[in-house]
């Protein structure tokens, strides 16, 4: 086969030429932006992936059209490595350089990345495609596979998907279906066979009651929920919200990140009874949180941070039972509530570590443990288990029950990256085992209270950071401002870190009380404004007419 660059940059001029000259970076998760710009984006993303599978001697290599939490009016693309991973580290540049080329130059660059990597452009490569439901991605996937078919690749498209099923598609084809058979049905097939089994019949135990509310953020995990409701023998009774066949859009004022940031319900909440279990995934279904409401009103949050120790504490009364020797682990960001981490290392004694924002960072540390536990307090989070748990596991499921039980939640779990729905099946069980209901859960330790903030400036690259990004490097001086800040709160932390997702600067804080963990907020923000370049209205005080 030979291929002929010529084309690509036919392809290029005529059909998504390049609209926008503002430089664009591969951030935590791709390249994200308002939906009109990105055709050319896709485009190239297609010519990558297509180079990364020839590189990768013909592996499947995953393109995954979402921007995730995001408004509905942006999207985005990110690529997935032949174990499910996020693309290398040292591809990114490469993708980032792909995209901010010219038109005129795209042949001779592609030319250029093909020698640099020796890549041989005669042999074979495949690239498996998703989206998710927003109404442009369609165009955009189409623009994906045009960018595989310039370089004479074979793409296939599975439509809309959530981000965690294409990463499993790209497993199972890689591992030639030893992780499962790369099919929507298999996926759905392998994660209800273990819930079920998981249950074994025994649906209510203690107080753990059948029922839950899924909020699926008019995104495609409502659509896939919907999926595997018709296909579950009524193991779990799940009621579909925010499905996206209404009036409401994506993500807006429903969702993981709403209900997360915003600490409140999604707003088309329906009544319900005092205690009810509510999950609530994002957009592209790789993230979930659980809420309830008590019988006072008051709203209660579940994070990320609650899925993890809750997993831990389990998977580490399973090992122990099973008389397993194995290394857990568990991997955080700064984003983690303190007093989880206490609980941890106090309570659960638990090896914990933190590491900067991006799944990518947390899966590689989990990578390092026999099994690892990761989780984004957002509620992105899975468990990865080596090759050496997985045998020891099974060698011990010869006796044991409780080794029976950690075979089955490997199969529950997606381990390639973070699945709201198999995160959820998989607390589901876990409470389920321990007869468990939400408060029982939220009863382990009290989160701080804690608050996020956005913070417009010029440039959200001036600022730097160090420690897995909870200490501030540049601007210089700013760190120092914090600190003094900080220590007029009693249990209080706050960081500050540009965001790799969106044109802002995020500020944490966490404080004894919800009062001073407004104000630390606050505070730390005017900061951020006066000293890394603010740009906008000066942020509003706590407790003023506006907030
Ligand atoms: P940024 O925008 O870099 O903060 C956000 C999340 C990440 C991760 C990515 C990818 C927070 C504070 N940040 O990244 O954890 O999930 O999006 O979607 O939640
Ligand atoms: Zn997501």
């Amino acid at each position: 086969m030979s291929i002929n660059l010529r084309t690509v940059y036919a392809f290029a001029r005529e059909m998504y030429p390049k609209v926008s000259t503002e430089h664009v970076q591969y951030g935590t998760a791709g390249f994200r932006g308002k939906a009109e710009f990105l055709d050319s984006v896709m485009f190239r993303m297609g010519v990558l992936a297509t180079l990364r599978s020839r590189y990768r001697e013909g592996a499947v290599i995953g393109v995954m059209i979402t921007a995730s939490h995001n408004p509905e009016p942006d999207n985005g693309v990110k690529l997935v490595d032949p174990k499910g991973e996020m693309l290398e580290a040292s591809w990114e540049s490469i993708a980032t350089d792909l995209v901010n080329v010219s038109d005129q130059e795209l042949e001779q660059h592609v030319a250029k990345i093909i020698k640099e990597n020796n890549i041989d452009v005669t042999t074979s490569s495949q690239v498996f495609v998703g989206m998710d439901n927003r109404y442009h991605s369609p165009r955009l996937l189409k623009a994906v596979a045009d960018g595989v078919i310039a370089l004479k690749g074979n793409v296939k498209e599975y439509g809309i998907v959530t981000t965690p099923m294409l990463h499993y598609f790209v497993v199972a084809a890689n591992t030639k279906e030893a992780y499962g058979k790369p099919t929507e049905e298999g996926y759905y097939e392998k994660l209800i066979k273990a819930f079920e089994l998981l249950r074994n019949s025994r649906l209510e135990n203690g107080n753990y009651r059948n029922n839950i509310i899924f909020d699926g953020a008019n995104g495609v995990g409502a659509r896939k929920m919907l999926q595997f409701i018709k296909r579950m023998k009524s193991s779990l009774n799940v009621t579909v919200i925010n499905q996206g066949i209404g009036p409401g859009k994506i993500n807006e004022d429903c969702g993981a990140d709403y209900v997360k940031v915003q600490q409140r319900t999604p707003k088309s909440m329906p009544e319900v009874e005092p205690f009810t279990r509510c999950v609530s995934v994002d957009g592209d279904a790789d993230r979930v949180v659980y809420f309830f409401t008590d019988d006072k009103g008051e709203f209660h949050l579940l994070d990320g941070d609650r899925i993890a120790t809750l997993v831990a504490g389990y998977l580490m009364e399973l090992v122990t039972q099973a008389e397993i020797n194995l290394r857990l682990g568990l991997v955080q960001t700064a984003y983690a509530n303190g007093a989880s981490t206490d609980y941890i290392v106090n309570e659960l004694k638990f090896p914990v570590s933190c590491v900067p924002t991006g799944v990518k960072h947390l899966h590689h540390k989990a990578l390092a443990y026999d099994i690892g536990v990761y989780f984004e307090a957002n509620g992105h989070g899975t468990i990865v288990f080596s090759d050496n748990a997985k045998a020891t596991i099974a060698q011990a499921a010869e006796t044991k029950e409780s080794a029976k039980t950690l075979l089955l939640l490997i199969d529950l779990i997606n381990e390639t990256v973070g699945d709201a729905i198999s995160d959820m099946l998989l607390v589901e069980t876990i409470l389920n085992h321990k007869g468990w209901d939400v408060q029982d859960w939220i009863s382990s330790y009290n989160d701080l209270p804690n608050r996020q903030l956005k913070v417009k400036v010029q440039d959200r690259n001036v600022i730097e950071t160090t420690d897995a990004e909870r200490v501030c490097v540049k601007p210089e001086g700013l760190q120092t401002e914090i600190n003094k800040v900080v220590a007029n709160y009693k249990r209080g932390r706050s960081f500050v870190r540009p965001s790799g997702t969106e044109d802002v600067v995020r500020v944490y804080a966490e404080a004894a009380t919800k009062e001073d963990t407004d104000n630390l907020a606050y505070e730390v923000g005017i900061l951020v404004q006066k000293l890394a370049g603010g740009v906008g209205p000066e942020l509003t005080k706590p407790g003023s007419a506006h907030l």
